[in-house]
């Protein structure tokens, strides 16, 4: 049974190397699988070493992806290129156990998707501190209540896929983010998935990606994904961003109004504070991948946003006073209000301020 096994990479060239090098050992004899490495034009030039490993072994290839940057995407591409009937993801820096790549595969005999999984028996998380362990056992614990899942490790990410069966999936995903597994399970539903314990061990050499910002991120793909993705991670950051300008409004007006300017003055200086603030926290947050940075193009998005949102605040005025005159009571039309309104500044910004291609980070 020919298997792929997909090693994403971001600055992992000190491991890359004995990554192949203990695949090889673990499948001994067997001729029937392949390596694809798929990184994202690392500063460390691990693309380049992978691509050396590929000239000298025709089973390991590698993927420079120049023009994009994520986890799960990274994944995705490499479950695409695979050739094996079975598809095993697993991190390139020894965190997973290798020995356990068989079993990975071999569970795929009974299910289409098999996980690996640190929270059952004979698993663990090894050198972990007290705080990372709580923090991935709310998570874990947080997925399987809202998603419904049943896996004992959807977090994981060491895990196998037969490849018809992720072919059958593959249109469904919305690869971003971390935790691609979260997502493969929510669709493979109602399949249970196989699961083989492993110990999480330490990495061996370089730095982990998974920063603080994670948290969020994973808060924000467990939104998405059970609403099905009506909700999308970026409308809600565009809302959440949309809330701090109301905070960082109040909090203009009470500063300029008691101490420099007058009541008008003020309103509008703390309107024009919020509309700035609002623009810049979209512009690094919620848009991050298409973020300005010129200032010529910062100017030219300030102007388009401040355009779409003075569309967007009349929309509302419009819309709240034509329901109150069809006799809705005024807290419900204004609500209806701010969803349009918000619904119209959202797209129109998806659309004409930050209509630029993905950048690579
Ligand atoms: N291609 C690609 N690989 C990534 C990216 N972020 C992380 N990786 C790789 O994915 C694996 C897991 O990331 P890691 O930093 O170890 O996360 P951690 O195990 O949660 O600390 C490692 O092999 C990384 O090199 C990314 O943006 N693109
Ligand atoms: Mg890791």
């Amino acid at each position: 049974m020919y298997a792929s096994i997909i090693l994403p990479t971001y600055n992992e060239r000190e491991n890359v190397g004995q990554m192949v090098e203990a695949l090889r050992r673990v499948f001994g004899d067997r001729q029937d699988w392949e390596v694809v490495i798929v990184d994202d034009d690392s500063p460390d030039r691990t693309w380049e070493h992978a691509q050396e490993l590929g000239a000298t072994d025709p089973r390991v290839r590698c993927y420079r992806r120049l023009d994009r940057r994520g986890l799960s995407s990274a994944i995705v591409d490499g479950m695409s290129l695979g050739v094996g009937e079975r598809l095993l993801v697993m991190d390139a820096d020894f965190q997973h156990d290798i020995e356990r790549v068989p079993a990975l595969l071999a569970a795929l005999d009974a299910a289409d998707i098999a996980v690996g999984s640190r929270y059952r028996e004979g698993g663990g998380v090894g050198e972990w501190s007290a705080a990372r362990i709580a923090m991935s056992k709310l998570a874990t614990y947080a997925s399987r209540l809202v998603l419904r899942l049943r896996s004992s490790d959807p977090m994981s990410g060491f895990f196998a896929v037969r490849r018809e069966a992720f072919l059958r999936v593959a249109p469904g995903l919305n690869p971003r983010g971390y935790k691609i597994l979260m997502e493969l399970l929510v669709l493979f539903r109602p399949q249970q998935a196989a699961e083989v314990s492993y110990v999480f061990a330490p990495r061996r050499a370089g730095t982990s990606k998974l920063s603080g910002g994670v948290i969020i991120d994973f808060g924000l793909s467990l939104a998405e994904l059970a609403t099905r993705n009506i909700l999308s991670a970026r409308f809600i950051k565009y809302a959440l961003v949309g809330i701090s300008g109301v905070v960082v409004q109040y909090a203009s007006m009470f500063l300029l109004w008691s101490h420099f300017l007058t009541p008008e003055r003020a309103t509008l200086a703390a309107i024009g504070t919020a509309a700035l603030s609002n623009y810049l926290a979209n512009n690094s947050w919620t848009f991050s991948e298409r973020r300005h940075t010129r200032l010529r193009d910062l100017l030219k998005g300030l102007f388009t946003f401040l355009v779409i949102s003075g569309c967007g605040a009349f929309i509302n005025q419009s819309i709240t006073w034509y329901l109150v005159h069809l006799g809705l009571l005024l807290p419900l039309a204004m609500a209806i209000g701010i969803v349009l309104s918000s619904l119209w500044n959202y797209f129109l910004n998806l659309d004409l301020t930050w209509s630029g291609h993905a950048r690579p980070e």
